[in-house]
């Protein structure tokens, strides 16, 4: 896989489950990515160093995944200039809005492109139509991808046709 361009960030391990769906759409696309665990609250010293120094590095589109109070894409958003994507992590009692409402409702200036709870898969997904704005072979593969979802929808049209007939 090539240079990382997409950096996964989480706020713990418990967290891995999720993001990984995120690695494996980045993968699907063969697009490089890297993953860290880096905590707002726990290691905020580590978050913001890798945040600030993600374009340096040649990173283009952060993703970061935290449950509960979630800080974490916001305090990443807060230090690069680079797109952050959200994703809330349901890992409390109050399954997932506590991080949705903690990602969704960045203050004005400061945007996170919030996915839904859970929704690492269309994090990757969002990531990688970022890049297609640069990288015309992502764009190419994206419209590919949209066009096997729609083939898949006919599938399964074709499919209830022939239940209900027989
Ligand atoms: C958040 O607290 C993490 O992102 C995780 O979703 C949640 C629980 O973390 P652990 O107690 O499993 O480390 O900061």
């Amino acid at each position: 896989m090539s240079q990382p361009l997409v950096g996964i960030v989480m706020g713990s391990d418990s967290d891995l489950p999720i993001m990984q769906e995120a690695a494996k759409i980045l993968k699907s696309f063969n697009v490089g990515f890297e993953i860290v665990v880096a905590s707002a609250h726990r290691t905020p010293y580590k978050a913001l160093s890798y945040a600030e120094k993600a374009e340096e590095r040649g990173l283009e589109v952060l993703i970061a995944g935290a449950g509960a109070a979630a800080h974490l894409p916001g305090v990443l958003a807060a230090v690069t200039p680079l797109p952050v994507i959200g994703v809330p992590i349901n890992a409390t009692p109050l399954q997932g809005l506590d991080s949705l409402y903690a990602i969704v409702q960045m203050p004005s200036g400061i945007p996170v492109a919030t996915v839904a709870v859970n929704g690492a898969k269309n994090a990757g997904l969002l990531a990688v139509q970022i890049l297609a704005v640069k990288y015309p072979n992502l764009r190419e593969r994206f419209k590919e991808y949209k066009k096997q979802l729609a083939r898949e929808v006919e599938e399964k049209a074709e499919k209830v046709k022939r239940i209900v007939i027989e």
